[in-house]
């Protein structure tokens, strides 16, 4: 008689190992070429005059990804795998140290309209990894390039490390915590649980509020979906019915109290050889959504910056009686 344990494939539809009938994402796969998403995102335009690139910031734990999801986009646009090593790590201590922006250029060498700052990875301990508060200071733009990190100190205005008056085009338009998928687990059938250190989670928050207070978008990538579910192992184009992965999605909303609808999973390119159509469709796609909220962000500031226009000009105009 034929069951599910039979086939390797096949779960039993209750289990979290299964997949869903319909993922929680809709990603458009249909798609022949992925020139067109990449030209989208080539011809992002601002949507504020004096904001040259669209800002995203990467935080979250050491050996979470930061650097290889950069790498990764790196790597797409330029159509090759690029040399990781002087950025990626290989081994479990925290690999960078300092504050780099990245700029990115297509094959044809015209530079892309956005840059992505990467930081040292958050630590357990308080004295340790990178300081909370130096993740606000570079969320108002007033961490200069090439900033060394110091655990214990947060850079400040007499460090000559220090960007007094930042412009717009400075300060970060979209914070992306970057999490890898195994800080949680899987133990019964119907939720996942968190296993990442409480003061982990405490400095994420806060972050995270204070990100939330200068009117910074948020949103989460989870990693190393490849090392998950088997299903995804199989084909990434399972990602997102993935149940194992959606239960752990919504730890993770629930413990950063960020939504899921704002969580996005990717695989990085870490061992590859060559590029894989699928996978980058995943990572364009959330690298798209992560455009569009800073879009969002530099947009609203533009408003804003007319509102605060207009009334001046009706003052100045505005009937003195
Ligand atoms: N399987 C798998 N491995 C990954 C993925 N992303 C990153 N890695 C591996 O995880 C390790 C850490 O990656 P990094 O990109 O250096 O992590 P990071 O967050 O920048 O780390 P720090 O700079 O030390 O905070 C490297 O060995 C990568 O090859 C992924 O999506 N899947
Ligand atoms: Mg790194």
């Amino acid at each position: 008689m034929g069951s599910w344990f039979s086939k390797k494939s096949r779960d039993p539809p209750d289990s979290f190992d299964s997949l869903m009938e319909t993922g929680w994402c809709d990603i458009p796969w249909s798609r022949d070429t992925l020139e067109k998403p990449k030209e989208t995102l080539r011809a992002l335009q601002p949507k504020h005059p004096d904001v040259e690139h669209l800002r995203i910031l990467v935080i979250g734990p050491v050996g979470a990804g930061k650097s290889s999801f950069i790498h990764s986009i790196d790597s797409i646009f330029q159509n090759k795998i690029m040399n990781a090593s002087y950025r990626v790590a290989t081994d479990q201590r925290s690999f960078t140290n300092t504050f780099t922006t990245y700029t990115f250029q297509d094959e044809s060498g015209n530079r892309l309209p956005f840059v992505i700052g990467d930081v040292m990875g958050l630590e357990n301990e308080d004295d340790s990894g990178a300081n909370t508060e130096d993740i606000v200071n570079a969320l108002k733009g007033h961490i200069k390039e090439n900033y060394t990190f110091n655990s214990v100190k947060a850079c400040s205005v007499n460090d000559p490390g220090y960007n007094s008056n930042p412009t717009l085009n400075d300060k970060v338009h979209c914070l992306v915590f970057v999490i890898p998928i195994d800080n949680f687990a899987n133990h019964a059938k119907e939720r996942a649980t968190v296993l990442m250190h409480d003061n982990l989670i405490r400095k994420m928050q806060h972050i995270r509020r204070k990100a939330r207070d200068l009117r910074i978008r948020q949103v989460i990538i989870l990693t190393k979906v490849d090392l998950d579910c088997h299903h995804v192992t199989e084909g990434i184009r399972n990602v997102y019915r993935s149940k194992n992965i959606h239960q752990k999605a919504e730890a993770c909303s629930k413990a950063l109290g960020i939504p899921k609808s704002d969580i996005f999973l990717v695989c990085n390119y870490h061992n590859d050889k060559q590029l894989n159509s699928d996978k980058d469709e995943v990572l364009l796609f959330t690298l798209t959504q992560i455009l569009n909220y800073a879009n969002e962000f530099v947009e609203d500031r533009r408003k804003s910056m007319d509102t605060d226009i207009t009334f001046a000009g009706r003052g100045k105009n505005s009937d003195p009686r």
